[in-house]
């Protein structure tokens, strides 16, 4: 609706970085720290790419002030990162351990005297593997009662001083691949009824935690994190376009319309209702969304990528929906629900190694599609692209992510121009950390760490690069410097395109 306006993002606008406490920390066992889902899902042979696992991670652990002093040298002004339940209640939800409090503490009071603003994810995947055990973990509803009693302990410990806070991360992701796809713990093939069931009992973790934060937490914010994936129909038959509306309302909105309304999208529920899958919602559930919608303030997403969808026939054979986790494009297959929709790749968008696909203008829809929907701001809470990195005179040039996340983030202050109230943009991820099935080799960072698949003793040294210098920069210009140079004049939005065909023909 409006070209890019070329003037600075406002003061308030928070430049992050993102992490999650299983692909950084490591020290898995220390401090009296038990086993996490992960740490036992890691251990099963030929889950992750080359049997990699978090037991060192990037060793953010014992290197967590050299990190934050990095961050502080680069002007963040938002770190987001999460809080390990396994470090808080390690062997049962009664006693709490200190150690583990004081671990995140350091790291706050520290982000604090930085001047960087704290953003807290309560829950980045990494349940107690005890919760697990007793019953179940998130397929049973005490879950429920034991996240709030989680959520309450951080609020209380760290509510002060920790203002934005984050309840689930990618509620749709953790349950579709743990409970679907079979690739994250509890590696179940399928099980669509109790991925809805667990879906429904992260909805009530999540909206007792929302509750309990209006009472403990003073002028602070909250919200989850969804990872958002757009989509486009394939073509303008109004078969696609009504498969695009099932693929929103059962890839999307089922997430998104409850935490901002508190209810189900209707034709879904309905859909899930006649093939018996649809969850048990007990009296008093929905009231509960509602009264936690009321309290979120902001929605959070993790964008990557958008999808296109296509009807697919109710005799369409899906495939095993293969993941690249090797970096080798052109290894992942089309997934998608018979007689309702599939996903091809989209002709029209380039891909990373790992077959995502790479759509500035993708984000600008994702906001302005909230926006209208929901009329809340957006804390953009991940973004950001795995690629392989390699040292050229002792330096990572890593034009590629520049590019990246200089289209991405003119997307969002194109959005921003049209409207859309967005207060945070976190990059995946501050320094290089593990990739949960995809190793070490898929990086993310500003910083490269020396830690790799299959090398004994890596150094774990960290080294500037050169994307960390250019987002320095953006931070210090409030991004004007992004107008300049490479990214501002490579862009090419769809609308440029269209324009210059429309004068062609
Ligand atoms: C999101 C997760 C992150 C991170 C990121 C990149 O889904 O919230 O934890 O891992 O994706 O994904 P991957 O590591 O699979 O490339």
């Amino acid at each position: 609706m409006k070209e890019l306006q070329k003037t600075p993002f406002p003061e308030s606008f928070l430049w992050g970085s993102a992490s999650a406490a299983y692909q950084i920390e490591g020290a898995w066992d220390k401090d009296g720290k038990s086993p996490s889902i992960w740490d036992q899902y890691v251990r099963i042979p030929g889950t992750t790419y080359k049997g990699t696992n978090g037991d060192v991670a990037v060793d953010h652990y014992h290197r967590w002030e050299e990190d934050i002093d990095l961050m502080a040298e680069m002007g963040l002004k938002t770190y987001r990162f999460s809080i390990a339940w396994t470090r808080i209640f390690p062997n049962n939800m009664d006693e709490v351990n200190q150690k583990g409090l004081d671990f995140y503490q350091g790291i706050i009071d520290k982000c604090v005297a930085k001047g960087i603003v704290p953003m807290v994810t309560i829950y980045h995947w990494d349940l107690p593997q005890y919760l697990q055990d007793q019953y179940l973990g998130w397929e049973d509803r005490r879950i429920v009662a034991d996240f709030k009693k989680y959520a309450e302990t951080l609020f209380k410990a760290f509510g002060d001083k920790v203002k934005h806070w984050i309840t689930l991360n990618e509620q749709n992701i953790f349950t579709g691949l743990g409970y679907q796809l079979a690739v994250h713990p509890p590696k179940y093939k399928n099980e669509d009824k109790i991925f809805y069931q667990v879906n429904h009992h992260a909805f009530l973790a999540h909206a007792e935690a929302v509750l309990s934060f209006a009472d403990i937490v003073e002028n602070g914010h909250i919200g989850a994190s969804f990872a958002y994936t757009p989509s486009y129909a394939t073509d303008a038959r109004p078969l696609n376009a009504i498969a695009k509306q099932d693929y929103d309302d059962l890839r999307s909105y089922w997430w998104m319309d409850v935490y901002a309304y508190g209810r189900y999208p209707k034709a879904a529920f309905k859909h899930l209702e006649d093939n018996g899958l649809a969850p048990v919602v007990e009296e008093g559930d929905l009231d509960l969304f509602k009264k936690a919608a009321q309290i979120v303030d902001f929605m959070g997403i993790n964008y990557y990528q958008t999808a296109m969808v296509e009807f697919a026939d109710k005799n369409w054979v899906s495939g095993e929906g293969t993941m690249n986790t090797t970096g080798k494009k052109g290894t992942s297959t089309v997934t998608g629900t018979p007689g309702l929709f599939k996903n091809p790749q989209n002709p029209f968008l380039s891909t990373t190694d790992w077959d995502w696909t790479i759509d500035a203008e993708g984000i600008r829809y994702a906001l302005r599609d909230i926006n209208s929907r929901y009329d809340l701001p957006v804390v953009i809470s991940e973004n950001g692209l795995g690629a392989f990195d390699k040292f050229e005179d002792g330096k990572i040039h890593d034009q590629y992510r520049i590019s990246f996340l200089q289209d991405h983030l003119l997307a969002v202050k194109q959005a921003m121009d049209e409207g859309v109230d967005v207060w945070a943009y976190c990059t995946w991820s501050f320094t290089d950390l593990l990739s949960w099935l995809n190793g070490y080799q898929k990086r993310y960072g500003f910083v490269y760490v020396d830690q790799h698949e299959e090398v004994e003793n890596p150094s774990l040294n960290r080294s500037k690069k050169d994307s960390f210098y250019w987002y320095q920069e953006a931070i210090a210009t409030k991004g004007m410097s992004l107008y300049q140079g490479n990214g501002a004049v490579n862009k090419i939005s769809e609308l440029e395109v269209l324009k210059a065909s429309s004068k062609e023909a």
